[in-house]
């Protein structure tokens, strides 16, 4: 199944903008759309003449126009850049991206073996569901999101990003926990241990763990129509999964 997407660059999600912390960012934003259109820096601390919103801050970029965000990368962690317009159509048709920071220092954050990020999104397809019936990991639905693969006893972290307009999701792993190492960019001081995390519209955690036994693993939202490809019951009461799974593929 593909769907007709608005894009930034002509993807889903948009390119992973990643920057030190520090670095001055130039960004030009060249709307060809139909529509006006703009760009806000979510959880980047940027002057309020580069925050994005029309009507507040700047006037919306018309078609055919363009406009330039010019900002310094203040602080480290995991955030994103969206559209602020018309923004159930705009961002529910896949005008959204992942914006990391990495600290200027790297000693001052752990390692880990694999960094994914994973933004967590939904379409509506089928014109006749009246709603999104196709929720995707950086685009795409199960079976078609790629694996996670680790050899045993490497650690990973998943920056999972919530840019869904309206859902929340319940991110679960089975066969081990994960800690919560960070929220919303910033370090948890204390990381909690659990194996689901409830991310809402807008939110960012950053979770990590160790690859502990070897095997193939599910990591799936626990909202169950959520892993359901075009709302199809029938389908899925044969076993057939969609929607936000991916498979965590852990060798010796
Ligand atoms: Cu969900």
């Amino acid at each position: 199944m593909l769907t007709t997407a608005w894009t930034y660059n002509g993807q889903v999600p948009g390119p992973v903008i990643r920057v030190t912390e520090g670095d001055r960012v130039r960004i030009t934003l060249v709307n060809k759309l139909p529509e006006p259109t703009t760009i806000h820096w979510h959880g980047l601390h940027v002057p309020n003449a580069m925050d994005g919103v029309p009507g507040l801050t700047q006037d919306a970029v018309q078609p055919g126009e363009s406009y330039t965000y010019e900002f310094v990368a203040g602080h480290p962690g995991t955030y994103m850049y969206h559209s602020h317009y018309d923004d159930m159509k705009q961002i529910g048709s896949g005008m959204y991206g992942a914006f990391i920071i990495d600290p200027k220092d790297p000693m001052s954050e752990p390692h880990y073996d694999h960094d994914y990020t994973m933004m967590i999104g939904g379409f509506q397809v089928n014109a006749a569901d009246e709603e999104k019936d196709y929720w995707t990991l950086n685009g795409r639905s199960y079976p078609d999101t790629p694996p996670i693969e680790a050899k045993k006893g490497e650690t990973v972290r998943i920056r999972l990003l919530n840019i869904d307009t309206t859902d929340v999701h319940t991110m679960h792993l089975h066969g081990m926990d994960f800690r919560v190492v960070a929220k919303d960019g910033h370090p948890v001081p204390q990381p909690q241990t659990m194996n689901t995390v409830l991310i809402g519209p807008g939110e960012t955690y950053d979770i990590a763990f160790t690859a502990e036994s070897a095997g193939t693993w599910m990591f799936h939202c626990h909202i169950l129509d959520h892993t359901m490809n075009g709302g199809d019951l029938a389908r899925m009461a044969h076993g057939e999964m969609g929607g936000l799974i991916t498979l965590i593929k852990i060798t010796e």
